[in-house]
């Protein structure tokens, strides 16, 4: 049998490609300018703030001009957009993210399509899913940052994508679909499984690669995972003070090939992804 429960330990890659990034933005500094991101975060919800404070400390530690621009609660959406409007005219900001999820009030959709595409380092702009949907890699493109990185996982540690059978559970925008696009654009056999698949245990069983993208606290079981499979768990769930993914770690770690932990999996592998796309924007965007 193979070795089993293999952990994928996504905060010390995240280290590495930040310091990978380092250098990069060192070259970009000779040419004449630093990549520069700007960071909209509007109201006090406690989870973004923790977002928001790991992308600007991840973008100081790689030398990355960041800014973040607080924003009132009560903000109306025409102050937003003009705020909006007035980062896509600069030309020192090579990156623009907008903090989701916004309050209520406010039109996100709106929001994201105002950014210029080729700022949008979260990935969310329709020309961006777009071009990643329809397999456009002539243009620039920015891919959403969490799925980025968990191809970059499964690239680092070895795993092969090309014919397996990824099964990813959970269709959002902003994981579960374009995870899934970038799985079948490396030529693995795609199920997305959600809320109305009638037998989520008979899909999950037969993942090679299996992506947990739900918020829901340990959906996955440990019998619900084939021996061997690389289990990707992207869940963030707050339960009883502290995090848990959407998959039962312990009893799916002992079936699983590979397995991701949370945090320290996939969570810093967004962050380090946020700070490449800023870096291909400053590359697109020139000195
Ligand atoms: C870790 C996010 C849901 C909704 C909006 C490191 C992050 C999280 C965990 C982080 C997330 C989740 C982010 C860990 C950014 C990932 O050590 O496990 C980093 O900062 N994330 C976000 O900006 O918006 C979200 C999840």
């Amino acid at each position: 049998m193979e070795n089993l429960g293999k952990l994928i330990d996504g905060k010390k890659i995240a280290g590495e490609i930040r310091e990978e990034l380092k250098k990069e933005v060192e070259r970009f500094k000779k040419e004449g300018r630093e990549p520069g991101l700007t960071v909209i975060l509007v109201g006090d919800n406690p989870a973004s703030q923790t977002y928001v404070k790991f992308k600007e400390k991840a973008a100081q530690e790689i030398g990355i001009r960041s800014q973040i621009i607080r924003m009132d609660k009560e903000i109306s959406q025409e102050e937003l957009m003009g705020e909006i409007a007035r980062l896509n005219q600069d030309k020192q900001v090579d990156g623009i993210l907008v903090q989701l999820p916004l309050p209520d009030h406010l039109d996100e959709k709106e929001v994201i399509e105002a950014i210029d595409p080729s700022k949008d380092v979260d990935g969310f702009h329709p020309i961006n899913t777009g071009r990643l949907f329809n397999g456009q890699d002539d243009a620039v493109r920015f891919e959403a940052c969490t799925p980025l990185g968990i191809m970059e996982l499964l690239d680092r540690e070895g795993i092969e994508i090309d014919g397996k059978k990824a099964v990813v559970v959970g269709r959002s925008n902003i994981v579960g679909k374009p995870i899934a696009h970038l799985l079948l654009s490396r030529h693995a056999t795609v199920t997305i499984c959600h809320s109305h698949t009638p037998d989520l245990a008979g899909e999950t069983l037969q993942a090679d690669i299996l992506v947990a993208a739900v918020g829901r606290p340990k959906l996955i079981k440990g019998d619900m995972v084939k021996e061997g499979a690389t289990v990707i768990d992207v869940g963030i769930n707050r339960v009883d003070g502290h995090l848990v993914g959407d998959v039962d770690f312990e009893a799916a770690k002992k079936k699983a090939g590979y397995i991701t932990p949370v945090p320290g999996g996939v969570g810093p592998m967004t962050i380090a992804m946020l700070m490449k796309n800023t870096l291909k924007a400053r590359e697109y965007h020139g000195v």
